[in-house]
């Protein structure tokens, strides 16, 4: 809208002008997904879930075997600059300790 304000004529008290509401959109979410690979050991991979993406023992468990069955499996939803640390965090904690497990994110 072009005006900062929107009019309306009000018959009992004269001209009403309210603020125009502002054209709010939710921002975009990311989707941190986590890739399968044939060497991080699985309690390796169950104590991230639990420690990096808070997930109690029984769906960290889960989604390691979603991960290492199918592939890959989602393991949150975040803003941009939450789901990039998170990468980053899960990619360069599974190096320090020797793994090659590797989360990577996309637009939800
Ligand atoms: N495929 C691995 C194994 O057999 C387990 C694994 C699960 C690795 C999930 C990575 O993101 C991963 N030890």
């Amino acid at each position: 809208m072009s005006d900062e304000y929107d009019h309306d004529w009000n018959s009992e008290s004269g001209l009403t002008v309210s603020p125009v509401k502002p054209d709010l959109k939710q921002p975009p979410k990311y989707r941190v997904l986590m890739l399968n690979d044939d060497y991080t050991p699985m309690d390796f991979v169950i104590e991230m879930l639990e420690g990096l993406f808070s997930m109690e023992r029984e769906s960290a468990t889960r989604t390691m075997m979603q991960v290492h069955t199918e592939g890959f499996a989602p393991c949150g939803i975040y803003t941009f600059e939450i789901a990039e640390a998170k990468v980053e965090q899960a990619n360069s904690y599974a190096q320090q300790h020797g793994h090659p497990l590797q989360c990577t994110m996309e637009e939800e």
